[in-house]
């Protein structure tokens, strides 16, 4: 195979074409190319890169310069400089008979608040007291049979003993404890109520948490759902786990009947997060995570089309898929909800702002009053990543320059 790699996502590195990562791996003395990844069965993974694979003498362009590159979902960036989410590793499912069986008081939720996936899975386990303004519940009740920990808002290095060990990530810490400092030392970030410290495993780090369950790759992202009895990661990704919440609980939720999954609207709301999930959910992430100009034009673009898009069909009906509020809706409210106060700024998704350009997204957003959300956005995004975007011309801007 010659030439160029073009951009691609996951891929195999079993596949004969490629050259075998591990081998290169291994060769490098430990060092890991800087566009993969390990995943949970400790395989290689790339995501992307632009060096002529055939040839040996450029094969050291795929290595990173320090030791070890921890990942963040920073790092997932095609060569076109376009965000790239990469898929979370940890899929185990819960199920009766299974590996993971349904039993109250052995699973733990661990999110940040800051992040819509995460605070959308610990939304679907509380009963809020007073439910929505027209008194329907939109959340299982399962508080008293899963229990949670919310990491503080501000990336800290997880690893500060090692110089050669740059990760940040999410740490744990006590209410009231001293304020932090971002990575560069800027701001001081209270220490507030929110906060809930790894009672399970005691740990300082997400990471720590990931590396006790052998997953020494990353991304060290929330949520990240814990089994207690085997001491090891369920899974890691959202929609998993709110799957899971709504279905596999029942006997011990407050509502079981609420379905945030009705297999009567399954099409329509696999439809609906076909253009919400890329251009909307993801889409903030495209915007404030792209490193190219061109990149973070498309992402806005695409983003303000779904936006209007999402404006016009709130107008005519209450939920994304009509009268019942579905799983959907948790995910486009964990994104509108930070919309004004984060990413207009922080992602610089300036096309307008949901209180004032957006009326029916704004009454929707009031609608779910009893969902948590947003808690700890502004903190973190306006903390963590401190050397994303800067470089970059926002909508706004280039509107205001070209009249
Ligand atoms: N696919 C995951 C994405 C979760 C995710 O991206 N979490 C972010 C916060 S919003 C995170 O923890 N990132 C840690 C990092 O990038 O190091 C899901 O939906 O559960």
């Amino acid at each position: 195979m010659s030439g160029s790699c073009s951009p691609c996502e996951e891929q195999d590195s079993h596949n004969t074409a490629w050259p075998s990562f591990p081998e290169l791996c291994r060769a490098a003395a430990g060092r890991l190319p800087a566009d993969g990844r390990l995943n949970a069965a400790g395989e290689w993974h790339f995501v992307c890169w632009e060096v002529p694979i055939d040839d040996p003498s450029h094969h050291d362009q795929l290595f990173v310069e320090s030791p070890r590159a921890e990942r963040t979902a920073l790092d997932e960036t095609d060569v076109q400089g376009a965000f790239k989410r990469v898929n979370s590793v940890w899929r185990n499912v819960i199920e009766e008979d299974g590996q993971f069986a349904p039993e109250p008081n052995r699973y733990h939720l661990y999110v940040a608040l800051a992040c819509p996936w995460a605070d959308g899975a610990l939304a679907a386990l509380f009963m809020p007291p007073d439910c929505d303004r027209r008194g329907a519940s939109k959340t299982k009740g399962l508080e008293d049979c899963i229990g949670y920990s919310v990491v503080h808002p501000t990336w800290q290095r997880s690893r500060p003993e090692d110089p050669q060990d740059q990760h940040h990530g999410w740490t744990f810490r006590q209410p009231r404890d001293a304020p932090l400092s971002n990575g560069l030392g800027h701001g001081s970030f209270e220490c507030d109520d929110a906060l809930v410290p790894d009672s399970v495993n005691g740990a300082k780090f997400v990471r720590d948490i990931y590396e006790k369950a052998g997953d020494t790759g990353g991304k060290y992202s929330t949520p990240l759902l814990w089994d207690k009895k085997q001491n090891t990661i369920v899974n890691n990704e959202s929609m998993d786990i709110l799957r899971m919440f709504n279905s596999k609980f029942n006997k011990w939720a407050k509502m079981p009947e609420l379905d945030l999954f009705p297999a009567s609207l399954e099409a329509d709301c696999e439809a609906a997060n076909a253009w919400i999930y890329p251009n909307i959910n993801n889409g903030v992430y495209r915007c404030g995570f792209a490193k190219s100009q061109e990149a973070y034009d498309i992402a806005a673009q695409d983003l303000a089309g779904a936006l209007s898009k999402a404006e016009e069909l709130l107008s005519k009906q209450r939920y994304v898929c009509g009268d019942t509020f579905t799983y959907m809706d948790l995910r486009l409210f964990m994104t509108l909800i930070r919309f004004d106060a984060v990413y207009v700024v922080y992602f610089k998704t300036n096309m307008g702002t949901i209180e004032m350009n957006f009326p029916n997204l704004l009454e929707y957003c009031k609608d779910q009053g009893c969902l948590s959300g947003a808690g700890h956005g502004k903190g973190h995004q306006h903390a963590a990543h401190q050397d994303a975007l800067l470089h970059l011309t926002s909508r706004s801007e280039q509107v205001r320059s070209d009249p």
